[in-house]
């Protein structure tokens, strides 16, 4: 797929898909994909009507094409196509559709989201209640780790971390291993707010791959808000049954703590 010209390649031959009406690459915290919609145009195009993802990281001729949903719009001008945009980590997809023109005025659309949440291997916002946060996460202390009504990036809940006076272990282990057999491009993302840093002292991304712990080389100071990292993995990290992640702080001051929202294991 050359997504310059709309045009695939496949050993017959290369043809177009057919023309991408609408692009979107409002998916700020999923980078490396563009979300687009495929007009009407005919048998011979095969993604005509269509709505999908694009992978950026191979533009050239061996690009990934997921194809998300058909839009089953019939659209007579600019307001009546399906405008799809996705959601900033790229796991929903809101669109429109008069669903074949059913009301007879191509108006009277409806809003439809595609939900592509359990593509992720892990996916969690703390905002399942105690009990869960408890069965998901094991802590060094609950008396320096734990869920938080005052620790979540744009959500009430999140995870806090704080350091212990004259230092010592503070750390959260995923509880049970998140498969990553069958992917590959493993990525960690979480939203991260730290306060009172000083020195040296950081927050540190480790993953797992059921025999040995590795630091990911991710590690946030001072910082002034909240900040979203995505992170890559080595190769090791594909094709492992065993894989967890965990997060550490190493201050020495009570007032060095990390509030911790958003986590997903990505994998494609
Ligand atoms: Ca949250």
């Amino acid at each position: 797929m050359n997504l310059l010209t709309n045009r695939f390649s496949t050993k017959r031959g290369t043809f177009s898909v057919g023309y991408a009406a609408d692009t979107s690459a409002r998916n700020r915290d999923y980078p490396g994909w563009i979300y687009t919609h495929y007009g009407s145009n005919g048998l011979g195009y095969p993604l005509s009507l269509e709505i999908t993802a694009s992978d950026l990281n191979a533009i050239s001729n061996s690009s990934t094409i997921r194809r998300l949903s058909h839009t089953f719009n019939a659209r007579i001008d600019y307001p009546s196509e399906a405008h799809p945009v996705p959601s900033p980590d790229g796991m929903r997809v809101v669109f429109q559709s008069n669903w074949t023109n059913r009301g007879g005025n191509f108006r009277g659309t409806d809003a439809y989201v595609i939900d592509l949440r359990n593509l992720l291997p892990f996916n969690y916002d703390f905002e399942l209640g105690t009990s869960d946060f408890n069965s998901t996460w094991t802590v060094s202390s609950s008396n320096q780790v734990w869920r938080s009504s005052s620790a979540g990036d744009g959500s009430p809940y999140g995870m806090r971390m704080k350091s212990i006076s004259g230092g010592g272990l503070v750390q959260s282990t995923l509880s049970n291993a998140v498969s990553t057999v069958g992917f590959t491009n493993i990525q960690v993302q979480y939203a991260i707010a730290t306060f009172g840093l000083t020195g040296s002292h950081k927050v540190y991304l480790d993953w797992y791959d059921g025999t040995t712990w590795t630091s990911a080389a991710d590690t946030v100071g001072l910082l002034g808000g909240w900040d979203t990292r995505t992170v890559n993995l080595p190769a090791g990290a594909a094709g492992k049954s065993g894989f967890k992640i965990r997060f550490r702080i190493d201050g020495t001051s009570s007032s060095e703590y990390a509030n911790i929202d958003r986590v997903k294991v990505i994998a494609q």
